[in-house]
């Protein structure tokens, strides 16, 4: 194998070393990490030995109907787990996310063998026998793409087309925080890709419940001024949060949307900016504190709280206050978005 580089010599040994694999992505996986996920099974499976086994698993909820759509039109064989369940494999490669930020099944008394991920680097990574965290990368989906591409693996159309999806989605078409290897790795996929199970995964019908969801956000979207600021109550899925984040950071004159929803016992908030010096991963952390956990990059970040028996509403309210002095914005005058003009 003389054109592999070292890092892939180093990951293929420590493989080799154990049986029963589990590659595993954070909590409500979405795109990238779902195409990281596969793009490392397929890479483990080429190389496997006799006796291996290499399972694909995700903690929490495959919720937006765009993400079951692919992981149904690729065939992915993905399996939900618990905390007890990843316990229970020789060797775990975590992707799109590290030990112990709280976003996903690991931390320093469960700590994989190998982590692949571009969010900023936490301390806890340096335990891990194998890591690549490049936080300069728009996607992990890129990360294992050139991992594959090294180790001479030949282009399969799903494979190829779940990496491409996972770099278009997480660098919203090369227009968020790509970086040349995003754009060179989309552009060399793109010809393997199979463009219509894309667009059967972009076009997946969404069920009523989205609507609903909507509308609540929209009613109780508030703006101050370049802020706002939408708490949407109880969500039927978690990643809806961020998908909304997302959505109404397109209002114009918006530089800063923050989502806030209830799903289970736990607050989900979600930030995005649109401009990378305002830092939306510590914003989310300083907001959030010692009451959950928090991360994120520049320009999008995200929270958790478990709510122990708080009272949901009042959380939320405090959320909202925080948030608004946090940006300096506490004196100013909210207007509900929906609010119409004399
Ligand atoms: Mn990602």
């Amino acid at each position: 194998m003389p054109t592999m580089s070292k890092q892939i010599e180093h990951l293929v040994a420590l493989f080799h070393e154990k049986r029963n694999w589990l590659v595993l992505t954070h909590n409500d996986p979405d795109p990238d990490a779902i195409g990281a996920a596969f793009g490392m099974a397929v890479l483990l499976r080429h190389f496997r030995q006799k006796g291996q086994r290499v399972t694909i698993g995700y903690g929490g909820v495959l919720g937006r109907a765009e993400n079951q759509a692919m992981v149904r039109a690729l065939r992915l064989r993905m399996k939900r787990v618990e905390r007890d369940d990843v316990a229970a494999y020789d060797g775990i490669v975590l992707v799109d996310c590290q030990p112990g930020v709280g976003n996903n099944l690991t931390d320093e008394a469960l700590l994989p063998d190998v982590v692949i991920d571009h969010h900023p680097r936490v301390r806890l990574t340096s335990a891990v026998p194998l890591h690549d965290v490049r936080p300069s990368y728009g996607a992990t989906s890129t990360i294992v793409a050139e991992y594959l591409q090294q180790a001479g693996v030949a282009w399969e159309h799903r494979v190829a087309t779940a990496l491409f999806y996972g770099i278009k989605t997480d660098t919203l078409g090369l227009a968020r925080g790509a970086t040349q290897a995003d754009a060179e790795m989309y552009l060399h996929l793109h010809q393997y890709v199979e463009q219509r199970i894309v667009a059967q995964i972009e076009r997946a019908p969404l069920p009523r419940r989205y609507f609903q969801v909507l509308a609540d956000a929209l009613h109780s979207a508030t703006i101050y001024g370049d802020i706002i600021i939408v708490d949407v109550h109880i969500v039927h899925r978690p990643d809806i949060i961020s998908e909304l984040a997302d959505m109404f950071l397109r209002l114009e004159g918006i530089n800063w949307s923050i989502v806030i929803g209830q799903f289970d016992e736990t607050l989900a908030i979600s930030v995005r900016t649109s401009s990378p010096e305002l830092r939306a991963g510590q914003l989310v952390r300083r907001a959030v504190g010692a009451r959950g956990s928090a991360g994120g990059h520049s320009v999008m970040a995200a929270g958790r709280i478990p709510l122990e028996g708080r009272d949901p509403v009042a959380e939320r309210a405090r959320l909202h206050r925080r948030f608004l002095e946090l940006l300096g914005a506490e004196r100013r005058r909210g207007r509900a978005l929906l609010q119409r003009e004399i």
